[in-house]
C-alpha cells in the first residue's frame, strides 16, 4: 500500500513535470523571409523565389468511425499561420486523420517544422514523433525522419526539415517513429509533388495540369482527388486509451477507410462534426467524395499506408488508366508509353497509383470506387460501409 502510495505521487509529479515542459516548449520555425515565426509571409515579409514553409504539429486526438464508435488516435494537425506562442495550444488534442495534405512544387526549396505537442490524454507516453515523406528521393538521410538514422523530435520541441522537391509525383507521409503502432495510431498524410510542366498547354491539355513532365500531355488532367487507404484495429485503439499493453502482433483491422472515413461518412462533403473528447475540433476533414462533369478528366492520387492489409481498389463503369506508380511515370528506358488501361489495383503499405478516369462518353450517374476485398466493405460489424466512395457524374 505504502509502496503503491509512493508511487502514485511520483507518478503525478512526473506528470506535473511533463505539463510544465509542454507549457515551456519554445517553438522555433526557420522559414527564409519570415519574421514573426508563424511559417507565412504576411505584411513587410518577403517570399523568396521558389520557396514553401509548412508547420505542422504532432500529437493527440479522436476520430469517429461510420458506425458511430470513437477511436483515439495519434496525428499531425495544420499550424501553418498559427503564432509560434500559440502553437503548442492549437495543435493538442488537434490530430487530424488523415494528416495535412502536403502539396508542394518540383524544385521548390520546402522548409517543413514538426512541433512536438505531446499525448494530452496519454501523459505517460513521451514518444517523440517525426516527419517521413515516403519514397521521396531525400538529398540527406538527417531529414528522412527513420529514427535510428536521422532525428525524432521530443515533447515542447521542434525541428524544420529542409526537402527539395526533386521528382513529381503522388507520395505520402508518416511518423516513422515506433512506425507500426504511431502509423496504426493515424499518422499518415497525402504528399503530392506537382512537375515544372504544370501551367503550360502540352498535347492540347487546356487544363495545364500534369502528373509528371510527360512531354506529351499524356498525364493531363482536369481535378485530382486524394484516396488515401487505411484501416484501424478498434481493439489496439481501445487498448491505447484504456493505458493497456498493446497486442501488436494480434493486429487486425476492422475499419478499412478512404481518407480517415468509411462509407457512407466517405461522400459526406462536410468535415465530420468534432468528437466531445476533442473539444469541438474536427479531425477527419477529408471528404472521398468525387465529382465531375463527362469529358474532364479525373485523377485519383491512390496510396496506401496500411499497417496490416493489402487492399485491391476498383471502379466499376469507368476505364482507369495506371499513368504512374510510386511517383514514377510509366514509360520504358526509351520512352515508350507503358501506361495501361485496367479495372482494379492491389497496393501494399507504402505504394501509390497515379490513375486517371477519363469520363469521354461517360454516361452521368453516380458510380462506385471500392474495395473488392468484401471484408473491407464494412465498418467493423456493420455492412455495407468501409472502404467505398462514390464518383458523381454531372
Ligand atoms: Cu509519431
Amino acid at each position: 500500500m505504502k509502496i503503491r502510495r509512493v508511487l502514485s505521487i511520483i507518478g503525478l509529479q512526473f506528470i506535473g513535470l511533463i505539463f510544465c515542459a509542454l507549457s515551456e516548449g519554445v517553438v522555433n520555425v526557420q522559414c527564409p523571409g519570415d519574421i514573426d515565426g508563424d511559417a507565412q509571409w504576411t505584411g513587410a515579409e518577403v517570399q523568396p523565389p521558389n520557396t514553401q514553409c509548412i508547420h505542422l504539429a504532432a500529437g493527440d486526438g479522436f476520430v469517429t468511425m461510420a458506425d458511430g464508435h470513437l477511436q483515439y488516435t495519434f496525428g499531425f494537425s495544420e499550424v501553418t499561420g498559427v503564432l509560434p506562442e500559440d502553437v503548442m495550444s492549437t495543435g493538442m488534442l488537434a490530430a487530424e486523420f488523415p494528416g495535412p495534405t502536403i502539396k508542394v512544387k518540383e524544385g521548390s526549396n520546402v522548409y517543413l517544422t514538426l512541433t512536438n505537442v505531446g499525448m494530452i490524454r496519454r501523459p505517460d507516453l513521451f514518444d517523440p514523433h517525426s516527419v517521413h515523406f515516403h519514397g521521396f528521393p531525400n538529398a540527406a538521410p538527417i531529414f528522412d525522419g527513420e529514427p535510428m538514422a536521422s532525428l525524432a523530435i521530443n515533447m515542447g520541441s521542434s525541428l524544420t526539415y529542409y526537402y527539395q522537391a526533386p521528382e513529381p509525383g503522388t507520395y505520402m507521409y508518416h511518423c516513422h517513429v515506433e512506425a507500426t503502432e504511431h502509423m496504426q495510431m493515424g499518422m499518415l498524410a497525402n504528399l503530392w509533388v506537382t512537375p515544372l510542366q504544370d501551367g503550360t498547354t502540352v498535347g492540347g491539355c487546356t487544363a495545364q495540369q500534369y502528373v509528371f513532365n510527360d512531354g506529351d500531355g499524356s498525364t493531363c488532367y482536369d481535378l485530382d482527388f486524394p484516396i488515401q487507404l487505411s484501416g484501424f484495429d478498434s481493439i489496439f485503439h481501445d487498448l491505447h486509451i484504456a493505458v493497456q499493453p498493446l497486442p501488436f502482433a494480434m493486429m487486425k483491422d476492422n475499419y478499412p477507410m478512404i481518407n480517415g472515413r468509411g462509407y457512407p461518412d466517405t461522400i459526406n462533403p462536410n468535415p465530420l462534426s468534432a468528437p466531445a473528447e476533442n473539444g469541438g475540433i474536427q479531425s477527419q476533414l477529408m471528404s472521398s467524395l468525387i465529382t465531375a462533369t463527362a469529358g474532364q478528366k479525373i485523377l485519383l492520387r491512390v496510396s496506401s499506408l496500411g499497417t496490416v492489409d493489402f487492399y485491391t481498389l476498383s471502379v466499376l463503369g469507368i476505364p482507369m488508366r495506371v499513368v504512374g506508380r510510386d511517383a514514377r511515370i510509366l514509360r520504358s528506358s526509351s520512352g515508350q508509353n507503358l501506361s495501361y488501361i485496367t479495372n482494379s489495383v492491389t497496393l501494399g503499405g507504402g505504394e501509390s497509383y497515379d490513375i486517371i478516369l477519363d469520363t469521354a462518353g461517360i454516361a452521368p450517374g453516380t458510380y462506385f470506387l471500392y474495395a473488392k476485398d468484401l471484408n473491407n466493405l464494412s465498418n467493423n460489424t456493420e455492412d455495407f460501409g468501409g472502404m467505398m466512395t462514390e464518383i458523381v457524374i454531372l
